[in-house]
């Protein structure tokens, strides 16, 4: 397998990759000249800190005006990137020589803020055939604050050329189009590169601590793959905690959780750290509803995990039957995650097309929307009437929405065809509905919802009494 085809991954990867801020201790880099590296290089080391604007250049399409200026940076001074968009098309680029051999694996971090429309932003790198490798993120909103971002190498696509192999760069590039009229600024700083070790599967066992610990259980019990055992915590305190230790850095996509069915967390905060002691929250629960829960940790990294527990079911502690820590994979594109959910999930509980088999079903979008969506036209097995109107958009945001999909509601009715938990359906789809609500993406809260009532005609569910999943959803068709 060649190291082109390797890295070649869609597009779609790269839309959430901002949206996480790795956990990372970064070394406190000296600014250095950037000499050609070599593989045995360890260490982050700066690339370009920014005191001068030296090498640096730019280009600008017909339209579209760029002015790179000196300004205050994260550390010292940094670039500042004006620009100005006449219409909506077009792109402003700004563009270094850095020759530089590059080991079998790296990654490049930078720090960034902007005041700018939201808009597409690429990091690319030119190697030594003049293929140029990219990340592309489509709709893209810079922090207004300083933050970290981290380019892996396996976050990188060949946008064009041969791409016979990444093992050498010539020149590094940021790229702006925002799509729309209109003028920005977007400051970089602190351009670093960190050659890392190759990336290997992990296979240490992790420790697992829990704040308290029932009579009769164990914190291991979460972990051991006896599906049998829990792990519950003490009954008297509603903040409660479960950590694993990974014993090293470790890089993973997601969580798969198992509550016990009685007492599970209504609100739990998921937070990861490189030393146990400074903490990220990585993603929040609300109204967690007991059943399995898939969160989606696109690019996560870290040696510590913990699941900060706040409320729980019943005021009687908290139980997980089973904690999955998920590779890479699990979160790297919308589609790979509705995939690892339904290779998770019992045969026919969702499209089969995610489970690998032939259907009507499939994830539409091109190579590098923002937004794709798994559109179904019905066909044999699906749940009556459902399936011809469903389409369920999985943007990055939407995989976000507390580990659940919109699809859930989808899941749960084919769960639940024998229609003996009907209200254990029509809360899946309220809460389904809620979330993207709460989501802020109209667009996508008014499918669910729709899909919600539609789901409820389906089975016959009668409307609530207080009316009102009627009067905040949407008409149907
Ligand atoms: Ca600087």
């Amino acid at each position: 397998m060649s190291p082109a085809r390797a890295l070649s991954v869609p597009l779609l990867a790269a839309l959430l990759l901002f949206a996480t801020a790795p956990v990372h201790a970064q070394g406190a880099a000296e600014a250095t000249p950037p000499p050609a590296t070599t593989a045995s290089d360890t260490g982050v080391r700066i690339l370009d800190d920014f005191e001068t604007l030296d090498g640096w250049s730019i280009e600008t399409s017909p339209g579209a005006r760029l002015e790179i200026a000196q300004d205050s940076g994260h550390k010292g001074r940094g670039m500042r990137m004006d620009f100005e968009f006449k219409s909506g098309v077009g792109y402003v680029i700004a563009r270094k020589t850095f020759n530089m051999r590059l080991p079998e694996n790296f990654a490049f971090h930078l720090q960034t803020r902007g005041d700018a429309p939201r808009g597409d932003a690429e990091f690319k790198l030119v190697d030594r055939n003049q293929s140029v490798w990219w990340l592309k993120r489509r709709d893209f909103n810079f922090p207004r604050d300083w933050e970290p971002l981290t380019v892996k190498k396996r976050h990188l696509s060949l946008a064009w050329g041969a791409g016979e192999a990444l093992d050498a760069l010539t020149t590094i590039e940021f790229a702006l189009s925002p799509g729309t009229p209109g003028k920005g600024s977007v400051w970089l700083d602190e351009l670093s590169f960190e050659p890392r070790p190759p990336v290997q599967a992990y296979t240490l066992q992790p420790q697992i601590s829990a704040s308290t610990t029932g009579d009769g259980s164990t914190p291991g019990a979460a972990i051991d793959p006896d599906p049998a055992s829990v792990w519950h915590s003490g009954t008297l305190a509603e903040d409660q905690w479960l950590l694993l230790d990974f014993l090293q850095a470790r890089e993973y996509g997601g969580l798969i959780i198992d509550w016990d069915r009685d007492d599970y967390a209504i609100n739990y905060r998921v937070e990861a750290s490189a030393d146990g002691e400074t903490w990220k929250t990585v993603h929040t629960v609300r109204d967690g509803n007991g059943q399995r829960d898939y969160i989606a940790l696109p690019n996560a990294e870290s040696r510590y995990l913990r699941l900060s527990l706040e409320r729980s079911s019943r005021q009687r502690g908290y139980g997980i039957r089973h904690l999955a820590v998920q590779s890479y994979e699990f979160s790297s594109t919308p589609a790979t995650f509705f995939e690892a959910i339904a290779r998770a999930a019992p045969r026919g509980y969702y499209p089969r097309y995610f489970q690998g088999e032939q259907t009507y079903w499939t994830v539409v979008g091109a190579d590098g929307d923002a937004v794709g969506a798994a559109i179904g036209l019905g066909g044999g097995g699906a749940p009556r009437g459902a399936d011809a109107t469903a389409i369920h958009q999985v943007s990055g945001s939407i995989a976000h929405l507390d580990g659940r999909v919109p699809i859930a509601a989808l899941a749960r009715h084919r769960q639940t065809g024998d229609r003996d938990r009907r209200q254990d359906l029509q809360n899946a789809a309220q809460t389904d509905c809620a979330h993207a609500k709460a989501g802020g993406i109209p667009a996508l809260a008014e499918k669910i919802c729709v899909h919600e009532v539609s789901l409820k005609g389906t089975l016959g569910v009668p409307p609530r009494a207080d009316g009102a999943a009627r009067s905040d959803a949407p008409r149907a068709g």
